[in-house]
């Protein structure tokens, strides 16, 4: 196919100029892997990849294209669940890779901060952060590989979001470029600063429709003295609620995590994942993974976890637990739980259901959710799993025994909207954590029509009025 879209050579050479021939990929063979996500659900065309390695030089570029006209997708670890950051099939949008920008400027243990390019992966943040004696309370199966900008476009969440909420939570200055090439120095660390509307928030969970994040000042925590993990098994969506609860009651500020997982999804980890082994006596249709964390150097949290599992023992909330008894034993119990998105996929064809709603609602949403597909699809394999703490559940569905994949992706629509008119149903929403992407937009009118979404075109419009950052992503 003759690539009319590809961009002039003329803006590829002012580029190069800005970025160095490291800077900038055209080659197909480099280039393909930045155009497609990682579900390969979404296979989009660029004619070159930019990689600026400081912000003066991502300012440059954005100036650049901004003049030329030409569209930017700003890409980090490209771990989207929902194709964030895939640029169009018609190959008119350029890459804008942030994988260079990853320094850590500064962290700060008594102002409890750390100030870090948006490149960075999230793991190499948190390492800086422990180095300095700190925590970055934020965690994501895809830690090693998801980058600052991404994670805070998207608004992570993770697995903390119950002690220590979302990415958006965690920010407290940002430095971005906006659509023109200007640079917003917003890079204070101020835990007081009402000045105005609060502009930081606004690029938070914009998923680069606004602007690129070049670089963040996030709020650390104490690091934990001690931790504990447990995993239980439990005999129902409501006795994992139960536990919980009790969990929660007992100690807020102890509870760092608390998941739930199905005996389905468990099957496919254990089958799938090089050396995955239940720790428990028995397989079980449902199971909570709860780690619990002190900074307290004097808090005896395992007699706290003991204590409190054996009251949930005597009134019936779960059957049975262990508790790790080493570092790698908790690492091992995290892995059955980190391991469910890549065990779906070796399993086959999954849609995903990136959803939340009230704590309190979490098992109606798995009872009503799984009845209405197995009654749309028989056959369809239902694998809810995750972040129960916080309300959010990744209900995911995997592909009938019988039916071929694509017979299957072809429904999904059809899938989702059964899944989402349960959410709505009950209070919630179609999009949890991983963000609307390019997967989702046709839901926003429904969900978020009227005022709201008028509100969010005119934020559009007022700050990228040519439409050239990530289009077609989050808006339909
Ligand atoms: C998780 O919680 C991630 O593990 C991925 O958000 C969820 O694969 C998924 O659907
Ligand atoms: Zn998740």
């Amino acid at each position: 196919m003759p690539d009319t879209a590809a961009p002039a050579a003329a803006l590829l050479a002012q580029l190069a100029d800005i970025v160095g021939p490291a800077g900038l990929l055209t080659d197909p063979a480099d280039t393909a892997p930045y155009a497609e996500d990682w579900r390969r659900l979404y296979h989009g065309r660029t004619g070159a990849v930019v990689r600026p390695a400081s912000t003066a030089q991502l300012a440059a570029v954005v100036a650049a294209c901004a003049a030329a006209r030409v569209a930017l997708v700003p890409q980090g670890g490209n771990t989207s669940m929902v194709g964030g950051a895939v640029p169009a099939e018609d190959g008119s949008e350029l890459v804008l890779s942030l994988s260079r920008m990853n320094r850590v400027r500064a962290v700060d243990a008594v102002d409890q901060t750390l100030t870090i390019e948006a490149g960075a992966t999230l793991k190499a943040a948190q390492d800086a952060a422990e180095a300095a004696g700190c925590l970055l309370p934020l965690s994501i199966g895809s830690e090693g590989t998801a980058q600052v900008g991404g994670i805070l476009s998207t608004n992570a969440g993770g697995n903390n979001t119950v002690r220590y909420g979302n990415a958006r939570d965690l920010v407290l200055g940002l430095e971005v470029v906006l659509p023109d090439g200007q640079v917003w120095n917003g890079l204070r660390r101020l835990r007081k600063d009402n000045t105005g509307y609060c502009l930081r928030q606004l690029f938070v969970g914009a998923e680069g429709t606004l602007g690129v994040i070049a670089a963040a000042v996030l709020k650390l925590v104490p690091r934990p003295a001690q931790s504990e993990v447990a995993l239980c098994a439990v005999a129902s969506p409501e006795a994992a609620l139960a536990l919980f609860t009790r969990f929660h009651r007992h100690d807020p500020a102890s509870v760092n995590a608390f998941e739930y997982m199905s005996g389905l999804g468990m099957d496919f980890v254990l089958k799938h994942i090089p050396g995955a082994v239940l720790p428990l006596a028995a397989r079980a249709e449902h199971y909570a993974l709860i780690d619990l964390a002190t900074p307290r150097p004097g808090a005896d949290l395992r007699a706290m976890l003991e204590a409190v599992l054996e009251a949930a023992l005597e009134a019936g909330e779960m059957a049975d637990a262990v508790v790790a008894e080493s570092a790698a034993q908790r690492a091992a119990i995290w892995r059955l739980r980190e391991e469910h998105s890549e065990a779906q996929k070796r399993e086959g064809a999954s849609i995903k259901n990136d959803v939340s709603v009230p704590v309190s609602r979490v098992p109606e949403l798995i009872r009503r959710a799984t009845a209405a597909c197995e009654a749309l699809l028989p056959g369809i394999r239902v694998v809810p799993f995750g972040h129960m703490g916080d309300g959010n559940i990744h209900f995911n569905l995997e592909q009938p025994v019988d039916m071929a994949a694509s017979a299957f992706l072809a429904r999904d629509h059809a899938i989702m909207d059964t899944v989402c008119a349960v959410v709505r149903d009950l209070d919630g929403s179609f999009s949890a954590e991983h963000g609307v992407g390019k997967l989702k937009p046709y839901m926003m009118p429904d969900w978020r029509g009227g005022a709201e979404l008028a509100l969010m075109r005119a934020i559009k419009r007022a700050i990228d009025p040519a439409g050239l950052m990530n289009p077609g992503k989050v808006l339909p």
